[in-house]
């Protein structure tokens, strides 16, 4: 009998699935679609275990549909441009379009290697012309729509890579999410994406998102941060013209308790209300401020700087003077950029207060009650009002709508909804990006590129360097047109879109992928369309789920979808965890293959190692390469592996014994099988059905397709597999045609798992077609019944007997049958049945 050799089935079958398309989807037909999407790669060169992991659920997936007798699309692509290419070509003096392409063909040969049922006719690079053709197309669909536009900002300025960066690339402590420099900030003209003016509807639709984890749907609710509240004036003292300052305010309720009114330091009133004698003092504040991240200007726990500038503004509510000032804990790009300050009702003004003296005026009580004079913290909670004139004694959330109304009246204010969210920067002076479809006119202005011109090429004869400006500002060739509107000369747009532009459209695009005379064609974005179940990393749970939703938005008001949200139901796979050790005196990382797994110490200083589950990662030494562990025990097993040893969405430690014991599974089910087929297989199973394996069989047919159709607990689907293997190996029945019918099915269940082996079994049992073509087995709900039970008889608490019952038999039925017991007539005999007891499935209880 032949043995498991994963690697002599595994490439002989991929290669015949290939060679039978049975992996492309079909065009239309009245099948029910799906569409299983994994997150697209970028092309670093290298695949690691989170990405297998990651395409390997998805691939688990869209098999099973397919054999549920959905028409399947399950496509993939490269995210391929970005920055990366571009340092890595600059460092090794290559193209960036050389080194993508190169990196490219090596990801797709070890993709193929893993055994994914990719469309692969419908393989996309966004570096591509041909694809990002429909990328600048989009761009012009959002400059139609009024939702491109150039202004000029304070930018995040990346000082080593000399690009721009969206708020979101940059890091907690303020520093680039690529090469860790600290960020500067920079004014430069730039492009954006007016994503502000979905802010609502992104938010709102997020309640239609039922099959997304909650925790991705709070992360985006809190980024796109809505704050109810009001705009209120406070007219400036003594100014010659009428000059207000407007404060953004999610508590109008507190008006009364305002001490000051506080500007952000590049607040343009800043320089106009400053008295002579504090300009000096201001200035110089001014400078300190701007060097600062927005981080540090607004943590809680940072003390906050400020002055006041010599100027006094009016509170219109309570008549009274209060001083102006400007700190560094008041961002000019919120709100209104002004800020009133309530100390006894915010935790950062509280603390600015004492730090510099301010009064402190308690306007809202817990309960009804005298204010305290001197609070220890702020009070942020609602409670009742006091000091608040016509206010006192309201209930503060009530009083907030009374006093906006006055506001209203007055003409003090009116009411204002404040999104967090900013609109994206999406330009970035960078050369490996999709040009940007626009020429400037020194007649005309800003001019789009018409639509027959594009695409506008990336020009490829370029020279990188080093890191710097982007070389398309200096390629006269290219930069030199003619102004397509009045035929003057006039240059080219020279930065180029942010990469995520790229990603926030490729899943529609693989609906057509082919498509060179329009995007897609209607029907088919709108048959394939929504994805039903997308799969990638919680660390996209904010932009690229969040612009993707936003073209997708876009796209419907401009009647080219059908749909408002791209993505039906998702899945946030967990890490790939590696054993990694660290120096416990430095806390420094030592790799493993210089250690002595029976003496855990640091080989270079002596000290002890400190062993633990973290993510794999290079720089921790702690990853295992997917091919070398495809070389060792097959692609089976490495499936079998991460599908079973963690539920998909949480993380999973790598641990070889493990890989050891799927591999072992996958060897005694091939024995197993190859034992039935050389006994004769099916033909010889004539002997009587067997009702206990028969349930066996399917309680893991329901069992599998219920954590295959509900939450994806593909790791208890394997357990399931595992059961049913067990009880065909361990019946004794095995010319039965119930015999026959468990191993046909263990590997149609399989199938989605381990494809290749179950393929393999299932030609060797006689089968022409493919396993993957079969339908997914059919519950039989008669077989899950257990039709008999052993009932104990008990008199007075004794075991006085039993006998076999029907397994659905009631209380009552249960009784009788134990009556008519002959062990226990005997005890009943001449006696007077008190009670008598049923626990339906095992025992009767007589007292006598
Ligand atoms: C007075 C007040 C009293 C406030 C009180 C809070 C509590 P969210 O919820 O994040 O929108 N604020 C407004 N604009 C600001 C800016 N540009 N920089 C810094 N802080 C700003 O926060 C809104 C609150 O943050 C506003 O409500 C304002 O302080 C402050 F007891 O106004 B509040
Ligand atoms: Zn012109």
């Amino acid at each position: 009998e032949a043995k498991y050799e994963p690697q002599q089935i595994e490439p002989k079958w991929q290669q015949s699935w290939a060679e039978q398309q049975l992996d492309l989807a079909p065009e239309t037909d009245d099948r029910p679609k799906f569409y299983a999407l994994s997150m697209f790669p970028y092309p670093s060169g290298n695949l690691h275990m989170g990405h297998v992991r990651n395409y390997t659920i998805t691939d688990a997936i869209a098999r099973y549909k397919r054999m549920q007798g959905y028409r399947v699309l399950h496509p993939i692509g490269w995210d391929a441009f970005g920055l990366p290419a571009e340092n890595a070509a600059i460092d090794r003096g290559t193209h960036p379009a050389a080194w993508t392409y190169k990196n490219i063909e090596q990801m797709r040969a070890l993709l193929k290697q893993v055994g994914l049922s990719y469309d692969w006719e419908r393989e996309l690079a966004t570096c591509a012309p041909d694809y990002y053709h429909w990328t600048q197309w989009l761009f012009l669909q959002f400059w139609d729509a009024g939702l491109a536009y150039q202004k000029e900002a304070t930018v995040n300025w990346d000082p080593i890579d000399h690009t721009v960066l969206a708020n979101e690339q940059v890091d907690s402590d303020g520093k680039s999410w690529r090469s860790g420099a600290i960020v500067e900030k920079k004014k430069l003209r730039q492009w954006f994406f007016k994503i502000t003016d979905y802010a609502e509807q992104l938010l709102n639709d997020l309640d239609k998102l039922t099959d997304w984890p909650d925790r991705v749907k709070t992360m985006q609710a809190n980024w796109i941060g809505k704050s109810v509240g009001a705009e209120l004036t406070f007219p400036v003292v003594g100014a010659a013209q009428d000059i207000a300052i407007t404060v953004f305010t999610t508590r109008p309720d507190t008006v009364y308790g305002v001490s000051y009114v506080v500007l952000a330091p590049e607040h343009p009133l800043v320089k106009d209300l400053t008295s002579n004698k504090h300009q000096a003092a201001v200035e110089k504040f001014i400078a300190e401020v701007a060097a600062q991240s927005e981080i540090d200007r607004t943590a809680e726990d940072k003390p906050k700087r400020g002055m006041a500038i010599g100027a006094m503004a009016l509170n219109p509510f309570t008549g009274k003077e209060i001083p102006i000032w400007i700190a560094d804990y008041v961002l000019y790009e919120y709100g209104t950029g002004a800020v009133m300050g309530v100390p006894a009702h915010d935790v950062r003004d509280f603390a600015f207060a004492q730090q510099y003296n301010l009064s402190i005026q308690t306007v809202i009580v817990p309960q009804e009650q005298e204010a305290q004079t001197d609070l220890a913290e702020a009070y942020t909670d609602p409670g009742v009002m006091v000091n608040s004139a016509e206010f006192d004694g309201l209930d503060s959330p009530a009083a907030k709508t009374k006093i906006i109304a006055k506001a209203e009246a007055q003409g003090w204010g009116k009411a204002r909804i404040q999104y967090r969210l900013r609109d994206w920067l999406i330009s970035r002076q960078r050369y490996w990006g999709c040009p940007i479809p626009i020429i400037h006119c020194p007649d005309c202005g800003v001019v789009p590129v018409p639509a027959a011109d594009l695409p506008v090429e990336l020009p490829e004869n370029v020279q990188l360097s080093g890191r710097g400006a982007s070389p398309l500002t200096q390629l006269e060739d290219w930069l030199q047109v003619k102004c397509p509107s009045c035929g003057a000369a006039a240059r080219r747009e020279t930065d180029t879109m942010d990469t995520f532009i790229d990603s926030s459209w490729y899943f529609l695009r693989f609906t057509d992928a082919k498509n060179d005379k329009a995007i897609f064609d209607l029907d088919k974005v709108n048959d394939w369309m929504p994805v039903d179940q997308y799969v990638g990393g919680v660390e996209h749970a904010i932009l690229h789920l969040l612009y993707s939703r936003f073209f997708t938005k876009v796209l419907r008001d401009r009647g080219l979808l059908k749909f408002d949200e791209p993505f039906q139901r998702l899945l946030t796979q967990g890490m790939v965890q590696g054993m990694t050790y660290r120096n416990a005196v430095t806390g420094k990382v030592v790799p493993a293959n210089l250690i002595d797994p029976e003496n855990l110490v640091d080989p270079e200083t002596g000290d002890r190692l400190t062993a633990g589950y973290e993510t794999m990662s290079k720089s921790k030494h702690n990853g295992v390469s997917p091919v070398e562990v495809i070389e060792k025990y097959g692609r089976d097993t490495v499936r079998m592996f991460t599908l079973f040893k963690a539920p998909p969405e949480k993380d999973l430690e790598w641990d070889a014994a493990d890989v050891e014991g799927q591999s072992r599974f996958l060897g005694r089910v091939w024995r197993l099988v190859n034992g039935f087929t050389a006994a004769g297989g099916a033909n010889q199973a004539t002997g009587k059905p067997d009702k206990d394996l028969r349930r066996a069989i399917h309680i893991a047919i329901k069992e599998v397709s219920e954590d295959l159709d509900g939450d994806y607990q593909l790791n208890t689907a394997i357990s399931e597999l595992m059961k049913l293997s067990n009880a065909l190996q361990d019946s004794k029945n095995t010319k039965s045609a119930t015999y026959a019918e468990g191993i046909e099915t263990l590997l149609l269940l399989m199938a989605p798992f381990a494809p290749h082996i179950a393929e393999e079994l299932w030609h060797g049992l006689g089968h022409e077609q493919s396993v993957h073509l079969q339908s997914w087995p059919k519950l039989d709900p008669t077989a899950l019944v257990v039709s008999e039970i052993t009932l104990v008889v008990q008199v007075n608490g004794k075991v006085r007997g039993n006998m076999q019952v029907p397994a659905d038999a009631d209380r009552q039925a249960l009784i009788e049958y134990a009556k008519g017991c002959e062990a226990a007539q005997r005890y009943l005999e001449g006696k007077e049945i008190k009670k008598a007891i049923a626990v339906p499935g095992k025992l009767v209880n007589f007292v006598v």
